[in-house]
C-alpha cells in the first residue's frame, strides 16, 4: 500500500489567504497599496490579472483574484527599485551568481541602461541614446532575418499588435513567443484539426458538463481560479476525473475564499473523483486504449462522424492495429481501468477534456493533443453546449498576442491583410520559433536579439549554451520590467528599456489608455491599471516600439507609430481592419459588459480545414514511445555513457529497466515561471527548489529514504552526458519509474534538439534520465 503523508487541507481556503497574507506580508513594504489587488479582475476599470489566462468568473460581482495572482501583482507592484545605483554597486558578473529568487526582490526596473563593458556594469543611458544605438544595429545587418524578436505573453494587445508590425515593417518572420514552449501543440492540432488552434468552450460549458477530463494539469497551483468552476460543477453531478503521474494534492478539496460560510464553518466541496496515475508521456497509449473500446462496442456518435468529420476510416484501422499489451504498457494503466473510464466517458451526453503542459510539453505532445481531440470528436463533443476543447493557457494574453500576429508561421490571410492595410509589403517567409531562433543564435546566424518580456535563455532549454551565444550579439534589446538572468550575458551593445507594468496607469499626450486582453476562452476584455508607475521614466511597450520604428524608419514611414502609441483607439481601429473577428473593436469594448467574445467557428460545427470538415487524425509516434525510449536508452547509456554512475546503477538495479526513469518538470506554488518568488511549495510539503519528487516504495526498491542526495544525468541527442544535481530525494505520489523537479532549474538538462515533429515544442515533461545517490562532502562522492 502506498503510505504517503498527505496533505489535508484543502485548497484555497484558510490556508491560502494566510499564504498571500504572509507574502504580502513580506511584499510589504514594497507593495504600493492593496488598490492593485482590489483592482484586479474587477468589473469597471480595473486591469486583468496578469496571473494567469483563465476567464474572469461570469458574474463579476465577486472579487476574482487568487493566490497566485497576488503573488504575480505584487512582484510587479512593489516599490523597490533595481535603479542606477543599484547596478554601480554590482558588477554584471556578480548577479550572474545571484538566484533567481534574489534577482526577482530587487524591485522594478526603472531607467534605460547600457551595458558597460569596461566596467561590467550597466550604467544609465538616455532613451534617445537607446534607439539610436538599435536603429544604427539594426541597419548594420545583412538581412533583417539575423534579428530575433522575442514576445512573452504578458503582453497586452495593443503593443503586440504594434510590435509584429514594427518586426513585419523590418523585414522578418522572426517572431519566437513563449507559446512555442507552451501550448504551441494545441495551436498546431487544433487548427489542422477543427481550423481555429482555440478552447472551443466558454465558461458556462463547465456548467452544463456532466463530465470533465483533466489532462496534465495542476490548476490549484496555476489556475487556482479555475477551482471555483471546478468545484460548482461537481456539486451539479459533474464527474471530474485528473490524469496524471502526479496526485496533485491540491486537487483533492476545495474551500471557497469567496463563501464566508465555507471558510467559516470549515467546508470544503472534493472536486476529483478519480486520478489516473499515468505513466509520463503515456496519455496518446491511454487514449487509444479508451478510443479502441469506444470503436470495438460502437459507442461512438456515427451521426456527428458522418456529417462532420474526416479521416474517421484510418484511424479506425490503426486504432484496431494496436494491441492491448502496448496499450498498457505504453501508459501503465491496466486495461480494467481504461475501459472503466471508456464506460464514463460513452455514458456522458457532455465531456469536456481540458489539458495543460502535462499535454503539449512531449516529443509526442502533437500527438497527444491530436488524439484528445480525435476523442471529442468521436463522441461528437464539439459544437453543443457543455462540452468541447479546453486548452487551458498560462500566460494571460498569450492567445491574444497570437491572434495580434506574433507569429513566425503567419497564415496567409493575415500577412495580406496587414500589408492592404498599412499598403506596406510584408515578408514571406516563415521566420524562426524559440527553438530555431535559439539553434540559429548559437550558430552565429543572429546578430540582434530583442525580447518583449520573458526570460528567454532560461526557460529555454540549453539555458547555459545560449547564455553563451547571447554574449556573441551585436545587439541585445530587453523591454522588461524586472531583472532576469538572460539579461546578464551582454551583447556588445546590450540595452534594457524598462516599461510601464499592466498594474500601473498609462497617461500619454491623450489622456488615459486602456488596453486589451484575450483569455483562454477567447473573450476580449479591457484592462487598466491604477497605480502610478514606479518611475517617471518608464515608457509604454507600445511607446517603445513607436520610438524605435519612429528613429529606424524615419519620416518615409507612412504607419503613425506615435499617433497608435498615444491614442490607443487609433490602433484598435487598425487591428479591427487587419484582424478577423475585431469589427467595429472600439465601440464593442467600451459598450459590450466586460468584453465581448471572439467567433469561434468549430464552436458552431464550421471546420475552417483543408478538408471543409473536422479532421481525425492518426498518431506520428508509436504509443509505446517512451516505453521503448526508456528500454533502448537503458541499453544505450550503457554502452556510450560508460561512466561510473551508470555502471554502478546498472549494476545495482534489478533489472535494466529499473534504474531509468522518465524525468518531468513542474511548477511550484510560489513561482510564476522563470520568476521565484519563494521556496514554499504548500501542496507538495516542500520548502526547498532542489528536490526530486519520486515514489516513497520506490526509494525502498532502491534501498534509498528521502532527504538523500542524487544527481540526475542524461545522455542528449548529440550523445553527451549532462547532469543535474545535488537534488535532495522528496516523497511524492507520482507513477512508478516517474520522477519530477522544478522547473526552470532543470533546463540545461533538457537540449534544444529534443522536441515534438511540428510543433518544435521541446520535451519538457518526458527526458529519460539516470539516478546517482551521492554523499555531499566537499567532492560529491558515489554511494550506489
Ligand atoms: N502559480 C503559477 N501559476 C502559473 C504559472 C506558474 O509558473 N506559477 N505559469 C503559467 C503558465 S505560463 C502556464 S503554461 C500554466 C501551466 O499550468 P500547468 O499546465 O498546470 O503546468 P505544470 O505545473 O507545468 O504541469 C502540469 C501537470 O502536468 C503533469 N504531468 C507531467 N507529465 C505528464 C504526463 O506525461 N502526462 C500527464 N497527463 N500529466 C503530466 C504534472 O504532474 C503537473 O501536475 O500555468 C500558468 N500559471
Ligand atoms: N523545464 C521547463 N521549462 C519550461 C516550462 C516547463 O514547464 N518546464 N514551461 C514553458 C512555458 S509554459 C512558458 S510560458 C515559458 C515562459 O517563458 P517566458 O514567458 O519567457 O518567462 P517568464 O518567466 O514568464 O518571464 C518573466 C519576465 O518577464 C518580464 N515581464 C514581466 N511582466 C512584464 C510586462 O508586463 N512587460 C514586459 N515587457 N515584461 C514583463 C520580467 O522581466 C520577467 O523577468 O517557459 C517554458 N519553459
Ligand atoms: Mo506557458
Amino acid at each position: 500500500m502506498r503510505k504517503i503523508p498527505v496533505y489535508t487541507h484543502p485548497a484555497a481556503g484558510w490556508p491560502a489567504l494566510i499564504a498571500s497574507a504572509r507574502k504580502l506580508m513580506d511584499y510589504k513594504a514594497f507593495l504600493r497599496g492593496s488598490i492593485s489587488v482590489l483592482g484586479s479582475n474587477q468589473p469597471k476599470g480595473g486591469f486583468d490579472c496578469p496571473g494567469c489566462a483563465w476567464p474572469d468568473h461570469k458574474s463579476y460581482k465577486t472579487l476574482d483574484v487568487c493566490e497566485t495572482g497576488i503573488k504575480v501583482i505584487a512582484s510587479e507592484a512593489m516599490s523597490t527599485r533595481a535603479d542606477a545605483a543599484f547596478f554601480a554597486k554590482h558588477t554584471v558578473t556578480e548577479l550572474q551568481r545571484w538566484s533567481g529568487y534574489e534577482l526577482e526582490h530587487i524591485g522594478r526596473l526603472s531607467e534605460p541602461l547600457y551595458y558597460d563593458a569596461a566596467q561590467d556594469h550597466y550604467v544609465p543611458i538616455s532613451w534617445q541614446d537607446a534607439y539610436a544605438r538599435i536603429a544604427q544595429q539594426l541597419q548594420q545587418l545583412d538581412s533583417p532575418d539575423e534579428a530575433l524578436f522575442y514576445t512573452s505573453g504578458r503582453v497586452t494587445n495593443e503593443p503586440a499588435f504594434m510590435y509584429q508590425l514594427f518586426v513585419r515593417c523590418f523585414g522578418t518572420n522572426n517572431l519566437p513567443d513563449c507559446s512555442n514552449m507552451c501550448h504551441e501543440p494545441t495551436s498546431v492540432m487544433l487548427g489542422k484539426q477543427l481550423g481555429i488552434g482555440k478552447a472551443t468552450v466558454v465558461l458556462e460549458d463547465f456548467e452544463q458538463a456532466k463530465l470533465i477530463i483533466m489532462f496534465g494539469q495542476n490548476p490549484a497551483t496555476n489556475h487556482p481560479r479555475m477551482l471555483e468552476m471546478l468545484a460548482h460543477a461537481h456539486k451539479q453531478g459533474c464527474r471530474i476525473i485528473s490524469v496524471n503521474p502526479m496526485r496533485e494534492q491540491g486537487l483533492r478539496k476545495f474551500r471557497n475564499p469567496q463563501k464566508p460560510t465555507h471558510m467559516v464553518a470549515g467546508q470544503s466541496d472534493i472536486m476529483v473523483d478519480d486520478v489516473i496515475q499515468i505513466q509520463i508521456g503515456g496519455d496518446a497509449a491511454l487514449l487509444t486504449g479508451i478510443a479502441k473500446w469506444l470503436i470495438a462496442n460502437d459507442k461512438m456518435n456515427n451521426d456527428f462522424i458522418q456529417t462532420h468529420t474526416s479521416g474517421f476510416e484510418t484511424l479506425k484501422q490503426w486504432i484496431q492495429q494496436q494491441s492491448w499489451a502496448d496499450i498498457e504498457r505504453g501508459c501503465g494503466i491496466a486495461q480494467p481501468d481504461i475501459i472503466n473510464l471508456a464506460g464514463l466517458i460513452a455514458d456522458s451526453p457532455a465531456t469536456i477534456c481540458t489539458w495543460g503542459m502535462g499535454i503539449t510539453q512531449h516529443v509526442q505532445g502533437d500527438d497527444n493533443v491530436a488524439m484528445i481531440t480525435n476523442l471529442l470528436l468521436l463522441m461528437g463533443m464539439i459544437g453543443i453546449d457543455g462540452a468541447g476543447a479546453s486548452p487551458v493557457r498560462g500566460h494571460s494574453n498569450v492567445q491574444g498576442d497570437r491572434t495580434m500576429g506574433i507569429h513566425e508561421r503567419p497564415k496567409q490571410s493575415l500577412l495580406d491583410s496587414i500589408e492592404h492595410v498599412f499598403n506596406h509589403p510584408m515578408p514571406q517567409e516563415n521566420g524562426l520559433d524559440v527553438v530555431a531562433g535559439a539553434k540559429a543564435m548559437i550558430a552565429g546566424n543572429i546578430k540582434v536579439f530583442m525580447s518583449m518580456g520573458g526570460n528567454f535563455s532560461v526557460a529555454a532549454p540549453d539555458t547555459s549554451t545560449i547564455q553563451q551565444a547571447l554574449t556573441q550579439n551585436q545587439l541585445n534589446v530587453f523591454v522588461a520590467t524586472k531583472l532576469n538572468e538572460t539579461m546578464l550575458y551582454p551583447a556588445k551593445h546590450n540595452l534594457i528599456l524598462p516599461c510601464i507594468g499592466r498594474t500601473e496607469r498609462l497617461i500619454t499626450a491623450h489622456g488615459e489608455q486602456f488596453a486589451t486582453i484575450e483569455d483562454s476562452m477567447c473573450r476580449i476584455v479591457a484592462t487598466q491599471g491604477h497605480l502610478k508607475p514606479i518611475s517617471k521614466t518608464l515608457k509604454s511597450e507600445a511607446q517603445i516600439v513607436a520610438d524605435i520604428a519612429t528613429q529606424l524608419f524615419g519620416a518615409e514611414s507612412t504607419i503613425p507609430w506615435q499617433a497608435m502609441s498615444e491614442d490607443f483607439d487609433v490602433t484598435r481601429d487598425y487591428i479591427a481592419q487587419a484582424i478577423d473577428g475585431f469589427e467595429d473593436f472600439n465601440q464593442r469594448i467600451r459598450t459590450a459588459e466586460r468584453g465581448f467574445n471572439l467567433y469561434h467557428p468549430a464552436r458552431h460545427r464550421e471546420w475552417h480545414t483543408d478538408s471543409g470538415k473536422a479532421q481525425f487524425e492518426v498518431p506520428k509516434y508509436s504509443i509505446t514511445y517512451v516505453a521503448d525510449q526508456m528500454a533502448n536508452d537503458t541499453a544505450n547509456l550503457k554502452r556510450s555513457l560508460n561512466t561510473q554512475i551508470i555502471t554502478n546503477q546498472l549494476n545495482n538495479a534489478q533489472s535494466h529497466e529499473q534504474a531509468v526513469w522518465q524525468l518531468t518538470s513542474v511548477r511550484s506554488h510560489d513561482q510564476f515561471n522563470t520568476m521565484i518568488f519563494g521556496y514554499q511549495d504548500r501542496y507538495r510539503q516542500t520548502n526547498r527548489r532542489d528536490v526530486l519528487f519520486m515514489h516513497p516504495d520506490e526509494m525502498k526498491r532502491l534501498g534509498w529514504q528521502k532527504g538523500d542526495t542524487v544527481m540526475v544525468s542524461r545522455q542528449d541527442s548529440h550523445n553527451q552526458a549532462r547532469t543535474l544535481g545535488p537534488l535532495i530525494l522528496t516523497e511524492m505520489d507520482i507513477a512508478a519509474n516517474a520522477v519530477a523537479t522544478y522547473y526552470p532549474e532543470c533546463n540545461d538538462l533538457l537540449d534544444l534538439d529534443t522536441h515534438a515533429p511540428d510543433s518544435h515544442i521541446p520535451s519538457y515533461k518526458s527526458v529519460t534520465v539516470v539516478l546517482k545517490r551521492v554523499k555531499v562532502t566537499d567532492k560529491l562522492t558515489d554511494l550506489a
